[in-house]
């Protein structure tokens, strides 16, 4: 079990109005907010049984993890932790991820709208941003010898991050020097938001410049939200089995000028970031869909 406490550097609201996370937001840093989606039904409702009588039927898309990623977390760095991606049943997964005889881990990451309709009045959709969120669900596990495991990287979006059932240890960075993450910007395949350092195995002889000392420490209980900004890098790890929702909003112009201290981090991303994107066919999908979010 990892034992680690709330860093004091996350500031911590209560069901703060619109003016008040607003207000919080313009800093642009995480924050966590208590006592909101505490009261959804989502986190009074959604044992396992209950999602199986909703939505067991539905299809979702479900990562496996590689072998050698289960053998040594010393290998997962930027390389996909995920060597297979299958369509089942939510039921099946269940089964799957409670039940199987192998080691084989899972992690459900699939679009919330799309896989689980039935239950979308279970919860309370935050009202601090007026744009449409698009809404991911995360059901992750842990045992004895691995968790569930986000990999270091960056989001280019606002991140409302709503843990809804169980717990998950997030370890945040904020954005100083983009290079100083090692992007993995030498190879075709790797994608500019990620980085190779494993924050939980720092190797400072291949990462002399990583800015560990930055590191800030949450675990979210259920019925907490974390506020991500944009660019923030985070590494996520399930505590127990567990459900979050993550509400993604596109950045906008207007952001720029609100969270002030954005457009330094940005400008100083955008150049190696936008020359490995012209060398990798899938950076450039990324990058594209973030200017067509902008704009
Ligand atoms: O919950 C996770 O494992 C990752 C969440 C995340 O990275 C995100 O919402 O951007």
């Amino acid at each position: 079990m990892i034992k680690v406490q709330t860093s004091e550097l996350v500031s911590k609201i209560k069901s703060p109005n619109t003016k008040q996370f607003l207000n919080l937001w313009k800093e642009y840093r995480p924050f966590i907010i208590e006592g909101v989606a505490k009261n959804w039904d989502a986190c009074n409702k959604w044992t396992n049984d209950y999602l199986i009588k909703h939505c067991g039927d539905n299809i979702v898309t479900v990562f496996f993890f590689k072998q050698d990623f289960l053998e040594s977390h010393k290998n997962f760095a930027y390389e996909s932790a995920f060597e297979l991606v299958n369509d089942m049943t939510y039921k099946e997964f269940l089964d799957k991820a409670n039940n199987s005889e192998d080691r084989m881990v899972c992690y459900l990451n699939t679009g919330f709208e799309e896989c689980f309709p039935e239950i979308i009045e279970d919860v309370n959709y935050p009202e601090y941003f007026k744009s449409k969120p698009n809404v991911i669900l995360w059901h992750g596990f842990s045992n004895k010898s691995f968790s569930s495991t986000s990999t270091l990287h960056f989001d280019k979006i606002h991140n409302i991050f709503v843990q809804i059932r169980g717990k998950k240890r997030i370890v945040l960075f904020p954005p100083s020097d983009y290079l100083s993450f090692y992007p993995p910007l030498e190879s075709g395949q790797g994608i500019g938001h990620n980085s190779k350092v494993n924050p939980d195995d720092i190797n400072l002889e291949s990462f002399p410049n990583f800015p560990w000392k930055e590191k800030i420490e949450v675990v979210l209980q259920p019925g907490e939200i974390l506020y991500i900004p944009p660019f923030w890098w985070h590494h996520v790890t399930a505590i127990d089995e567990n459900i979050s929702l993550s509400f993604w909003y596109d950045i906008k112009i207007k952001d720029f000028v609100m969270q002030k201290k954005m457009l330094p981090i940005f400008l100083n991303i955008a150049p190696p970031y936008l020359r490995h994107a012209i060398s990798s066919g899938e950076s450039l999908m990324h990058t594209m869909d973030f200017f067509k979010g902008i704009i």
